[in-house]
């Protein structure tokens, strides 16, 4: 088999659809270069002491766990000195990170959550880091949380890394969902599978069940139907996986189909859901729409909602097209 490089994909994908201007190019190789040092970080787990919980607590007010802090410093020192960037933002990180005024400034935006899933860190159970790159707006002074109030719609990147058995690199520029995996001898991310696609019919749906006594009806309707099984209204069996971990769930997801959700629930008032738009839901809607899925808050394609704050939460249902059009219909019923 003919190996395709990271760097030789975007390359090529540059040349024949001119989708990734070089600047773009590169500063994904850079977050590709910082994915591939989390994962040697969390490898070596309990040996690199990586392991366990810091003394600090995050923006969310969640305990933060030492891989959280450690992934959160390996993205912004790989990404500072580069000059793709105008400044970052971090589901770590209470404000935004503009570029210190020692390096040269560029025109795109990063966001990312460096390690999500981190109740299974400790567990060696799949994690990943996720992102999503914006463009600055034109005519932009010091960057300021405003011009990042951008909708998903706009974005011009999404990836994440997974770091389960093997470590792999999804990526989207708009043009496609492709895979890579790293080569942990060689430390280079090879193309795996190229235009991923989600099959539209699913039997399998992933939610922390833990929760249903708080879900809204529209959620308990949806779910008491699908473990209905096939003397239900539905007619068929579902199967159930839920990781913890959003990327694994979504990575599963790409490969096999599924639905995946995080609803808001009754005690939810100013934060609806868990997961953070700008960090999570964007960045998995981008890639799943472009493997041909879809992504809803329950109302509205997730990538429509116009930011209002940096961590905003948002309810998330995504995966195989047609579960994710039935959960959001009983949303409008
Ligand atoms: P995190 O960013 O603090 O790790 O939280 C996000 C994670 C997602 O990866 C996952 O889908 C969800 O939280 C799991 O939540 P729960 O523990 O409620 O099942
Ligand atoms: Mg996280």
């Amino acid at each position: 088999m003919k190996r395709i490089s990271l760097t030789q994909y975007l390359v090529e994908e540059q040349r024949q659809h001119n989708s990734i201007p070089a600047e773009l190019r590169l500063l994904i190789e850079v977050v590709a270069r910082a994915c591939k040092t989390i994962s040697h970080a969390v490898g070596k787990g309990a040996l690199g002491e990586v392991l366990g919980t810091a003394e600090a607590e995050n923006i969310q007010g969640e305990v933060q766990k030492k891989l959280d802090i450690i992934s959160n410093e390996i993205l912004l020192e790989a990404n500072e000195w580069g000059g793709h960037l105008a400044a970052m933002a971090s589901e770590e990180m209470e404000s935004i990170h503009p570029i210190p005024n020692r390096y040269p400034k560029g025109e795109y935006m990063l966001l990312f959550d460096p390690l999500d899933g981190s109740s299974n860190i400790d567990v060696n159970v799949s994690i990943g880091t996720i992102f999503s790159v914006l463009k600055a707006p034109e005519g932009m002074g010091q960057p300021t949380e405003a011009d990042f109030m951008q909708p998903g719609t706009q974005q011009v990147a999404a990836g994440y890394a997974v770091y389960g058995p093997q470590t792999m690199l999804v990526l989207t520029t708009g043009n496609g969902v492709n895979c890579f995996t790293l080569d942990r001898e060689m430390g280079s991310w090879v193309l795996t599978q190229r235009n991923m696609q989600i099959p539209a019919k699913t039997k399998e749906f992933a939610i922390n069940m833990s929760n249903a006594r708080h879900w809204h009806p529209p959620v308990k309707r949806y779910i008491d139907e699908l473990l209905a099984g096939e003397t239900g209204p539905r007619g068929t069996n579902f199967n159930m996986r839920w990781i913890a971990s959003m990327v694994a769930d979504v990575h599963r997801i790409l490969n096999r189909g599924g639905v995946f959700m995080y609803p808001a629930d009754l005690r939810d008032t100013s934060m609806p859901g868990k997961l953070r738009l700008m960090y999570e839901a964007n960045p998995m809607a981008f890639i799943v729409e472009q493997a041909g899925g879809a992504a809803t808050d329950g109302k509205q394609r997730i990538m429509e909602i116009q930011p209002h704050k940096l961590h905003q939460r948002v309810p998330v249902f995504l995966g195989s097209r047609d579960e994710v059009a039935v959960v959001t219909s009983y949303h409008q019923a």
